[in-house]
């Protein structure tokens, strides 16, 4: 579409920013909170980036006024952040712990009484050790129910008071990494486990859906999926394929549990016939097709770019793929062979640039993704996470000039406009992060935020807050509702 003129961005626009418990709390004993599966997993030699863990991360459980006053002074319309269900529930089935309630309670007021919008996102990744020990964490149902009972201790303390509830945060990538390259916990390698692992937690974002619709009639719920849109390398009608297969396993495979209430057609009956496909019991079918999310929130960083496939034509001159960052590792022997693998060969795309971390930069890809959605599924849609993660300088008078941040952020903006013009739905846009924040695998070396944290993997230093360039950016984008964004 063309358009002559942009739509001016909605004047409700939510003009936002994230965070993840794990990622800026701190505080990972406090108030009788009990460990997560990352205050484990973190232990293993070799995980994470010089062995950095959440312990006190940039310690927002201590800093949260100081850190919602930045967010009044910058105008932020909306901030999404994650419960750790651990301090709701420490052992993650048993008694409800009041002092948790009370500290997201006492945020959510801070919030609100700063005319910021809380978006409360309930799972980003943090299971409770104890339901990981003691059922299995995702491979049993009865992590379902506990994950039930602890979206209803939230619904009833703050049902009232927040609107936007996401599930979900990027299912595809804590399960993928979590059961199929082990880079998160609980460090599987098995695609059967992991198709089984999924569709148990699909069962836990239905039963939180169905939950809420009793509980929160006025909020509005959805889960945040990591998307990527996937191009094909050339014409030639292979790479055309092995796109639409990258299609249908990275995206849709996801997608259309959430939006229709049903796996999609291809990859289930692909998954059968390698015998990896989850079971899936007829009450488990009624109660997928029983919810549909409100909105659905979208994560967008990079998409990929498709080559043939690795059954019929491998290829040697594969994407680099990284050495540290398991988001782009390459699948090891084994797992090569693992069958679903190689319906397509991942390639690197020509036309893109890359972050540090090798993610190719595609602010044009982020309107593919909006259109495809918007097109395929046809809910509304909430940006819950898009940004850069870079090296950034504290400079000797305390500033910090990241000008590649703003130009990455402006970009993605300015195609996020093109695409509300096209007439894709959407709620608002919360950039990752509001603050810098411990990078679950890349410690603070690879920031992301509008503040500047001072510390680093090795010293808790101050912990002061800085304000970035990229700080007065975004309030002048806020404060125009982004009218200058073209
Ligand atoms: C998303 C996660 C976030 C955040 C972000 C950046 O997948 O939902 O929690 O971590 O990615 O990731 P990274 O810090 O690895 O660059």
């Amino acid at each position: 579409m063309y358009h002559k003129t942009l739509d001016a961005f909605p004047e409700k626009f939510l003009w936002g920013a994230a965070s993840a418990a794990y990622q800026v709390e701190g505080a990972w004993d406090k108030d009788g909170k009990g460990p997560s599966i990352w205050d484990d997993f973190v232990k293993i030699p070799g995980k994470t980036f010089e062995g950095t863990d959440g312990e006190v991360a940039v310690d927002h459980y201590g800093h949260y006024k100081e850190d919602v006053a930045l967010m009044k002074k910058m105008g932020l319309k909306a901030y999404r952040f994650s419960v750790a269900w651990s301090r709701i529930i420490p052992d993650g089935d048993g008694e409800v712990n009041q002092a948790g309630l009370d500290f997201y309670e006492a945020l959510v007021d801070e919030l609100i009484e700063n005319q910021v919008e809380p978006v409360l996102t309930l799972y980003h990744w943090d299971l409770p050790q104890a339901l990981q020990e003691r059922y299995g964490g995702w491979e049993s149902r009865k992590t379902v129910a506990a994950f039930k009972k602890y979206c209803q201790a939230l619904f009833e303390r703050l049902g009232k008071k927040v609107k936007y509830w996401v599930t979900m945060n990027e299912q595809n990538v804590f399960i993928s990494l979590g059961y199929r390259w082990a880079a998160h916990p609980p460090a599987v390698t098995d695609v059967k486990r992991m198709y089984a692992a999924s569709h148990i937690v699909n069962l836990a974002n239905a039963e939180a859906i169905k939950l809420f619709r009793k509980m929160v009639p006025e909020g509005l719920i959805g889960p945040s999926f990591g998307y990527g849109p996937m191009y094909p390398l050339t014409a030639d009608p292979q790479d055309v394929l092995a796109a639409e297969n990258g299609e249908a396993f990275n995206n849709d495979w996801w997608l259309s549990v959430y939006c229709f209430g049903k796996y999609p057609k291809f990859v289930m009956k692909q998954l059968k016939q390698l015998e990896i496909a989850p079971e899936v019991t007829a009450e488990d079918a009624k109660l997928l097709a029983s919810v549909k999310p409100d909105f659905l929130g979208i994560n967008y960083y990079h998409g990929g770019t498709a080559k043939t496939n690795r059954i019929e034509a491998p290829i040697e001159e594969e994407k680099e793929f990284s050495k540290t960052d398991p988001y782009l590792m390459q699948p090891k022997e084994e797992q090569a062979v693992s069958p679903e693998v190689p319906m397509f060969n991942s390639v690197a795309n020509p036309y893109l640039e890359k972050t540090d971390w090798g993610w190719e930069i595609d602010p044009v890809g982020f309107r593919v993704a909006l259109r495809r959605i918007q097109a395929r599924y046809d809910l509304p849609i909430f940006i819950t996470e898009n940004g850069l993660g870079a090296i950034d300088q504290l400079t000797a008078d305390k500033k910090v000039h990241d000008q590649y941040r703003i130009d990455y952020l402006e970009k993605h903006l300015v195609e996020l406009r093109k695409a509300i013009t096209d007439g894709v739905e959407i709620i608002g846009y919360c950039a990752w992060s509001f603050t810098d924040l411990l990078s679950w695998l890349n410690g603070y070396k690879k920031r992301y935020g509008f503040v500047y944290i001072d510390r680093d993997e090795h010293e808790e230093r101050s912990l002061e807050r800085i304000p970035k360039d990229s700080f007065y950016w975004y309030q002048k984008v806020i404060q125009e509702n982004g009218r200058n964004l073209q």
